[in-house]
């Protein structure tokens, strides 16, 4: 996967880029992420990227030509092949596991991140492909959304993860082939390790046991009760089992059953 990301800031990724995943599949050929300064498409002295908005207000548009000019660059390197090409901005949509995915299987894809009020709506309505948010809340630019892309994105690529199922088994994953302990687009069940005594606080007895029938068995019952309680909109969304729809009644019940 070829990211090429469109900044004022590269030097923003420094961190991001030599610790952990990114690092990992930079270093094993899985991922290669090419920073390209916004600047070095501007035409003028001071390498002007942004103007002030049409109509007055606050604040500053970025200008649609270093934006067209960086995209059309990348779109001659690429020798006529297409890719996405991705405007970060409040207004897109939002970012899920779903379409973390359909980005991995792309081979090549650019991030436009944007700063101030944003870009001119004509870089939104005719250069870029696609807008993604990450959430709804004010982030400064697009920077740190398309760092959380490049990593959503990363992670599924094939090589990457030691563990070439963990990514499969992971909260927000549609699932198909996944281990018995997987969770199909529910929240994971609580995990523990050693000491088995923490201050009073004791792990499960269960998960001491080994029974692996009444592990799985806990495991998915203490995973569907978290997301019966959390984010009971997941619940609406997932396949849900005879065994499942048995312990959610158990959990709902016990639930509302009076104290002691
Ligand atoms: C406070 C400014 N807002 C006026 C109502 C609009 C606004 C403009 C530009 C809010 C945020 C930004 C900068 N944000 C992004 O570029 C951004 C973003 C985000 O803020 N939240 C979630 N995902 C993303 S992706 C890009």
């Amino acid at each position: 996967m070829v990211f090429d990301v469109v900044t004022i800031f590269p030097e923003f990724f420094s961190g991001i880029l030599e610790h952990g995943l990114l690092k990992r599949a930079r270093q094993g050929g899985q991922a290669e992420i090419r920073l390209r300064d916004l600047r070095d498409f501007t035409d003028d002295r001071h390498r002007t990227v942004d103007d002030r908005p049409f109509g007055g207000g606050p604040g500053m548009v970025f200008k649609p030509e270093p934006l067209f000019r960086a995209v059309e660059a990348l779109q001659t390197e690429a020798g006529g092949a297409e890719f996405p090409v991705i405007l970060l901005s409040p207004q897109g949509r939002l970012l899920t596991q779903p379409v973390a995915e359909e980005l991995a299987r792309h081979e090549h894809l650019a991030l436009l991140c944007a700063r101030y009020e944003g870009v001119d709506e004509r870089v939104a309505e005719h250069l870029a492909t696609d807008e993604l948010s990450i959430g709804d809340y004010v982030l400064s630019g697009g920077e740190l959304a398309a760092a959380v892309v490049m990593e959503a994105v990363t992670r599924l690529l094939p090589g990457v993860l030691g563990n070439e199922e963990s990514s499969a088994q992971d909260s927000f994953s549609g699932g198909g082939d996944a281990a018995p302990t997987a969770a199909h687009g529910i929240l994971d069940c609580p995990h523990y390790t050693r000491p088995p005594d923490f201050r009073g606080w004791t792990v499960p007895e269960v998960l001491l046991s080994g029974n692996h029938e009444e592990i799985r068995r806990w495991r998915r019952r203490r995973a569907l009760e978290k997301t019966w309680r959390k984010r009971p909109d997941l619940l609406a969304k997932v396949p849900l089992s005879d065994e499942d729809r048995r312990f959610l009644e158990e959990i709902k019940t016990a639930a509302l059953a009076p104290a002691r």
